[in-house]
């Protein structure tokens, strides 16, 4: 079995650290490769080496597949994580490392890149037995066909980029006189965006909750899942705060979604960390899109498992079946996640800067992923998320009640955060209850920019 001695890690900021933590207790050195505006960052100093692989912008440094297949060659690095964003569910990225004869932390390259079509992905996930939302078999190109459809399955319906995710490229129609207009928006838009004009028709579920499922497989026909997170609370499709477990599902709704995702993992043979998203209405899953990657929030499923995902990923990189087995799984407690982001906590402009003061909380079942210190510089050329406050409780109040006070303990100056945004969010009462769909939050925040 190919042992893992030496791994880079393409990536930066949290993730990049989150990633060099898990090798250094596997025994394995790290290589940052960084930008020239991230010299100064946490996951270049804790790296055993660094190589600078190009100038700010994302696409000449971290985007840039020569740079960073040169840097591992370089530095004698025998894999690559990806971490999440950047090259890390980019299918012709994973060829090209595995033609260097180096190990990609991450899925089977033919998965990635069926997962990145959404078409594709839906039509695999169909025939693997996932639930779908109604919708069309495939693309749509007529519209005599899609007017059919769409008076079949019932107005309004939603037609999505086969490119797109994320959210983008999505248009919903509420009746028929709209459907020729706004398909071919669609396709127009999709077309620029992703050079792909394909798009695809569903019913449009008006009030979901967000419920992903994490799953991990060995490549060989072995897979398992973790439970779900719940991240429903999303600001224009970003994420803003995940919990595990729902707080709507039982335990029974748990061990068949979870089953029935797990078997569709095993009969696929996929290897590594995965996400399967659905939408949940009235107690239905529908799946939408699969993440073939880590997540920014897998660290609230590590509270809840007391299992090591990047550590898994790695052992399953370098060819282990999985360690453990479904029954070994075990869900306790309840962990939040909250993404503190450089922003204004009102307007959520970007707001980069040195940071002055640097404190973070600490204390029983409290966990800080950040590359922030005192003094650092955050650099405006990137994603605006600075830190992840993850807090376990017993239960969802005890949760609640350390995450209060974990935010209070918070300090970071210098700069604007959302952790105010976070600690308003705590104090209200249907948040507390759990009770909120993937509109809540931010017909919460145009009520409170109302009041103000
Ligand atoms: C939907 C939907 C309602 N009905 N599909 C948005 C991102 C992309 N991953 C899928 N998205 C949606 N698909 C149907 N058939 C509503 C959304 C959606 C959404 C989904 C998850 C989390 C936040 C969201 C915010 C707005 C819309």
């Amino acid at each position: 079995m190919p042992e893992i001695k030496k791994l880079l890690i393409a990536n930066r900021g949290e993730i990049a650290l989150r990633i060099h933590r898990a090798c250094h207790e596997m025994g394995i050195k790290t290589v940052a490769v960084h930008s020239t505006a991230d010299t100064e960052a946490m996951h270049v100093r804790l790296a055993d080496e660094a190589i600078c692989i190009g100038p700010p912008p994302a696409g000449e440094s971290y985007l840039n597949i020569p740079a960073i297949i040169s840097a591992a060659e370089i530095s004698g690095a025998d894999a690559i994580h990806p971490g999440y964003g950047f090259l890390s569910e980019n299918a012709k990225f994973a060829e090209i490392v595995e033609a260097h004869g180096l190990i990609f932390v991450g899925p089977k390259p033919e998965h990635i890149r069926v997962m990145g079509d959404k078409v594709e992905a839906k039509r695999t996930a169909g025939a693997l037995g996932l639930p779908l939302v109604p919708g069309s078999d495939g693309a749509i190109s007529d519209v005599a066909e899609a007017r059919r459809l769409a008076a079949d399955i019932g107005y309004p319906v939603i037609i999505k980029a086969a490119s797109g995710g994320g959210g983008r490229g999505m248009k919903v129609c509420t009746s028929e006189d709209q459907l020729e207009t706004l398909m071919k928006q669609a396709g127009t838009e999709a077309k620029a965006a992703f050079g792909d004009a394909t798009v695809y028709m569903e019913k449009y579920l008006g009030n979901p909750r967000h419920i992903e499922i994490q799953v991990f497989g060995d490549g060989n026909g072995n897979a398992i899942h973790l439970g779900e997170r719940d991240c429903s609370l999303q600001r224009r499709h970003q994420k803003v705060l995940e919990e595990a477990p729902s707080p709507v599902l039982s335990t029974e709704e748990r061990d068949r979604i979870g089953g029935i995702c797990a078997k569709a993992m095993a009969d696929m043979a996929y290897r590594g960390a995965g996400t399967i998203e659905f939408l949940w209405e009235d107690g239905e899953f529908y799946f939408i899109e699969m993440n073939t990657r880590l997540q920014v929030e897998h660290p609230v499923t590590e509270a809840i498992t007391g299992l090591d995902l990047v550590r898994e990923q790695i052992r399953i990189a370098e060819g282990h079946p999985l360690t453990l087995r479904q029954a070994d799984v075990h869900f306790r407690g309840h962990a939040i996640e909250c993404r503190i982001n450089a922003e204004d906590p009102r307007t959520f402009a970007p707001s980069p800067g040195q940071v002055k003061q640097y404190h973070a909380p600490g204390g029983m079942n409290v966990r800080v992923d950040s590359g922030l210190y005192a003094g650092y510089r955050i650099p405006p050329y990137y994603d605006s998320m600075i830190a992840k406050l993850i807090v376990y409780g017993t239960t969802r109040q005890g949760a609640l009640r350390r995450l209060r006070r974990a935010l209070e303990e918070f300090v970071v100056e210098g700069v604007k955060t959302t952790i105010p945004l976070h600690q308003a969010l705590l104090d209200d009462p249907q948040f507390q209850a759990g009770d909120y769909t993937i509109k809540w939050l931010e017909e919460w925040l145009a009520r409170n920019d109302e009041q103000a």
